[in-house]
């Protein structure tokens, strides 16, 4: 208990009154408190722009909606006096036809809050006004007597991302997640300016989504005729996605974790359905892989990317390549024929051949490939220039993908992986130790995604990072708390920057915990169920 409370005097100093998160990147406070309005208009260039109109209008029914009070102002922040009153909210976009939104999306803004007068919001695009108009509903707080004021005014924020993919990656395939549970998901991204909902969408164990080419996929591969996402579902995720700020971004994960499409197709599989001894044969049951010595595999492979790639608007498009287990086509006999027919040939040979297929056509559809790392490092497979490498198993990986001149996305499973760790899928009984120990905020938090990078060209490829929420041990009903604070945690990290300017060192969880709390708390009163952090007291009762 004693270093408890000692931890706590240290949180008092760390603390502001401002409850921002992500911190901003740049930021100037002062010490007036102004009474702020939730009436905010756009400025006469932008006014011929309907979805910033629309964006506004949410943004305004989201404010006067919420009377929020910071945790640690409860008790000890009521405000004596008021030194002014701030107008309203002007908003100003530079391009308002540029509604593209990708890795290089524009996503930068400027907040200028006066004591009285005018507040003013500008950016360049649609997306950084949204992210300043979140950071404006943050700066919005209870003055402690019902009043919605703004402290440590005037304030002059300037702020952009350190890293342009930040991302949360959603299995909908080991466990079904409904439309709305996945919208959900979107708002709190956008509460927390993640930007990419990578949608592990397919995987052994199911087939969720819709084909218009091979509609059996679905018909045989979903848990049952509801558990299914037809086009017009993923449409209006896109959509709702799309206006959040937020790329969707699909995995169609092979050779590998392909069970389900043998329901389909039995022909073109290896080691299908193994028992009992699944395990020699793939990471988890049930095992199956494409056959990747039968052209009509590769030829089923194409189909789904090109009908995908057309179906999902983003300029990445995944194509796994994470755990194929090569037991499983060595003991395959149309392997053994395929290498008695050709002499010299290898199973790494074949799949490397399987490779090149799949990305020739990611190049074909016009899309950049998006890849796990096995691709490159386990089966030394050169992937096109430009493809994003997905690194997850050895923390050093994300600097050998970019010292091999890819771009990466860090996801390593010590730091990143949400759904583990909390004793669920017997993993006190069989052992489980990809997934333990649950991975703490503070873990998350810890992750420095650029760690012994010092190359400047070299950091330029980290593109971003993406937490996890693998699905066998996690459905819609677990999902509030499984994911946040804990993807609060990475956002910070991914926007503001691993580095704490303040002190040039590491970012620390000690001097983020008020701010999380106050995130944390926030966000259920937005209907975000996250879980706690610590006691209520210690936030009421700094030092
Ligand atoms: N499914 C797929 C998974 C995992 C991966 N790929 C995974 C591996 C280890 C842990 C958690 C998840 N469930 N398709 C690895 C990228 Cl601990």
């Amino acid at each position: 208990m004693k270093t408890y409370i000692s931890v706590l005097g240290l949180l008092s100093l760390a603390s502001t009154a401002l409850a921002l998160w992500p911190i901003p990147r740049n930021m100037s406070e002062s010490d007036k408190v102004s009474l702020a309005p939730t009436h905010i208009t756009t400025g006469s260039s932008s006014q011929g722009c309907p979805s910033l109109q629309k964006l506004v209008l949410r943004y305004g029914d989201l404010i006067s909606g919420e009377l929020f009070t910071p945790p640690d102002l409860y008790l000890n922040g009521t405000v004596q006096s008021i030194d002014g009153s701030v107008s309203y909210l002007e908003v100003n976009i530079r391009n308002v036809s540029d509604f593209i939104i990708d890795l290089d999306t524009d996503e930068s803004y400027e907040l200028d809050i006066p004591v009285s007068g005018k507040a003013q919001l500008n950016a360049n695009t649609y997306y950084g006004a949204l992210r300043g108009l979140e950071t404006y509903s943050q700066l919005l707080t209870n003055d402690g007597h019902g009043r919605r004021v703004i402290r440590n005014t005037p304030i002059k924020i300037s702020d952009s991302p350190y890293f342009p993919h930040r991302g949360i990656l959603f299995d909908t395939a080991r466990n079904y997640y409904s439309v709305d549970a996945i919208k959900h998901t979107i708002d709190a991204m956008s509460y927390n300016k993640l930007n990419v909902l990578h949608w592990h969408i397919v995987d052994s164990q199911s087939w969720p989504v819709e084909s218009k080419l091979h509609p059996q996929l679905a018909d045989n591969g979903a848990y049952s005729p509801q558990d299914r996402y037809s086009y017009s579902d993923v449409k209006d995720i896109i959509q709702y996605a799309k206006d959040r700020g937020v790329r969707v971004i699909p995995e169609f994960d092979m050779p590998g974790h392909t069970y389900i499409i043998g329901k389909s197709f039995p022909d073109i599989m290896s080691c299908l359905n193994v028992q009992p001894k699944w395990s020699e044969f793939a990471a988890e049951p049930p095992s199956g892989q494409l056959d990747i010595t039968n052209p009509k595999a590769l030829s089923l492979a194409k189909d789904i990317i090109k009908e995908y790639s057309a179906l999902f608007p983003d300029s990445h498009f995944h194509v796994g390549g994470d755990e194929v287990n090569m037991n499983c086509w060595e003991k395959s006999n149309t392997m053994q024929d395929y290498l008695a027919a050709h002499s010299g040939a290898t199973v790494n040979h074949v799949l490397k051949q399987f490779y090149q297929g799949i990305h020739d056509t990611i190049i074909a559809s016009g899309k950049v490939g998006f890849c796990w790392e096995e691709t490159i490092f386990h089966q030394n497979f050169t992937v096109p220039k430009g493809t994003a490498v997905q690194s997850w198993i050895d923390s050093d990986s994300v600097r050998k993908t970019v010292m091999a001149g890819y771009n990466a996305i860090a996801s390593p499973y010590e730091y990143y992986y949400l759904d583990c760790g909390h004793g669920g899928w017997l993993s006190d009984v069989v052992g489980n130790s990809w997934c333990d120990p649950y991975k703490s905020w503070s873990k998350v938090y810890s992750y420095n995604p650029l760690a012994n990078i010092t190359n400047p060209e070299h950091q330029k490829r980290v593109l971003g990072g993406e937490v996890a929420l693998w699905a066998e041990q996690s459905d819609e009903h677990v999902m509030d708390s499984y994911l946040w604070p804990r993807s609060s945690a990475h956002a910070e990290i991914l926007w503001s920057g691993p580095i704490d300017p303040k002190t040039n060192k590491q970012r620390a969880p000690i001097d983020a915990i008020t701010r999380l709390h106050a995130q944390r708390y926030r966000m259920l009163g937005r209907g975000i169920r996250g879980a706690p952090l610590q006691p209520l007291w210690c936030a009421q009762n700094p030092g």
